[in-house]
């Protein structure tokens, strides 16, 4: 254990063993020591900062039907939204103004921009610019397998990130939680967006069924695509879906995921979503190593959560004030808008 963790933590890289080993640690002594060098790794790296993100889903309307989520198509049970060009610019300015360093927009592949081609994806470009131009801030798009042309476009309007996870390495599981869609497609979406110079984020879900070595398998898939962002979520069973009996998975794997993704990708943004657990698990993922808070939404905007349609929105719990001192606990702090635009510049700069 002390020899695992002392190679890692100075920089050799890891084997798929050493990842197995660690992610199927029991004892919670041997837990514990885990964290601790998830934490080390972190503090040299990027001191006490922390970033913050905020997160607007615009539109819940998806014409797919993944099976783990509450806005797959056939879901019949669930009110869904698509907020106007200004509802989405007063959200993403109120953010800016508690302090997020990055505007996440989130949409389902919603059929009316995803059928009407051209002009319903110009729609969306121009509010992706407007967002940026209006707040100044960086964005991260999660809109699903946009086509190449739109890629390209948002890549040349300046959007830094984008995010499209796999869910799993694993073709056979993926085909399970992604029916219907192209392991493929995902990857090549990835594939250029990476070569349009934006940054990648990935990301998995734990709880689905999923081995050891599928997750390890998912972390060095992460280390040889070089990801900029890489994310595990525990999955939430939802009602109107075919997961829905499927037993939740508690956060203990998740946390430990979070550490050995830290040692194995140790200057890189590792996530601690709101969105599983609510404000009440944010200290337990960043005392696993995480370094980004996302997830964050302001209340009174009727915007929702993925795993989550609305844990702790309304009741304001995913704004900045709740969420201050719980990192004051964690022994860090947000780091400024500066800081977090350098490191993304440096990163993007690295891989040209
Ligand atoms: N529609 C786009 C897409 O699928 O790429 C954007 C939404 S994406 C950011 C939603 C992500 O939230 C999924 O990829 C999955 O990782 C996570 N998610 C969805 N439902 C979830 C659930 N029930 N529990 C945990 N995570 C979930
Ligand atoms: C989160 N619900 O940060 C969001 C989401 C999409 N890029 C991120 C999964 O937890
Ligand atoms: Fe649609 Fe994304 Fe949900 Fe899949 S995960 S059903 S693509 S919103």
């Amino acid at each position: 254990m002390t020899r695992v963790l002392g190679r890692l933590q100075n920089g050799h890289p890891a084997g798929k063993a050493e990842i197995k080993y660690l992610l199927g640690l029991s004892a919670p002594e041997e837990i514990d020591l885990l964290f601790e060098a998830a934490r080390y790794v972190r503090t040299r790296y990027f001191g006490n900062k922390i970033f913050l993100y905020g997160f607007l889903y615009f539109s819940t309307h998806c014409r797919n039907n993944c099976n783990f989520c509450q806005y797959r198509q056939s879901n019949k049970t669930i009110p869904r939204y698509r907020k106007t060009e200004i509802e989405i610019l007063t959200a993403a300015r109120e953010m800016t103004a508690t302090g997020a360093h990055l505007i996440d927009l989130t949409m389902g592949e919603d059929p009316e921009l995803y059928s009407s081609r051209e002009f319903g994806f110009k729609r969306l470009i121009d509010m992706v610019k407007t967002v940026q131009n209006e707040t100044g801030l960086p964005v991260m798009i999660s809109p699903g397998t946009l086509p190449d042309n739109v890629l390209v476009k948002l890549a040349e309007a300046g959007v830094i990130w984008y995010a499209c996870y796999q869910e799993t390495h694993n073709k056979t599981l993926y085909r399970q939680l992604r029916p219907g869609q192209e392991f493929e497609t995902r990857m090549a979406k990835k594939q250029l967006a990476k070569k349009l110079g934006m940054l990648i984020e990935e990301g998995i879900l734990t709880g689905v069924g999923e081995t050891l070595d599928d997750l390890a398998d998912s972390i060095l898939w992460m280390r040889d695509f070089s990801v900029d962002q890489a994310r595990v979520m525990t999955f939430v069973p939802q009602d109107g879906t075919p997961m829905a009996e499927k037993i939740a998975q508690d956060s203990l794997k998740e946390q430990m995921i979070i550490s050995v993704m830290r040692l194995v990708l140790p200057d890189r943004l590792i996530p601690a979503s709101l969105d599983v657990d609510g404000l009440d698990g944010l200290k337990a993922r960043l005392d696993a190593g995480a370094n980004v808070v996302t997830s964050i939404v302001p209340p009174e905007k009727g915007l929702a959560g993925v795993a989550h349609n609305s844990l702790d929105i309304e009741e304001s719990r995913r704004t900045l004030v709740h969420i201050l001192p719980i990192l004051r606990t964690c022994g860090v702090k947000p780091g400024t808008s500066e800081e977090y635009l350098a490191w993304a510049v440096n990163r993007q700069q690295e891989a040209t």
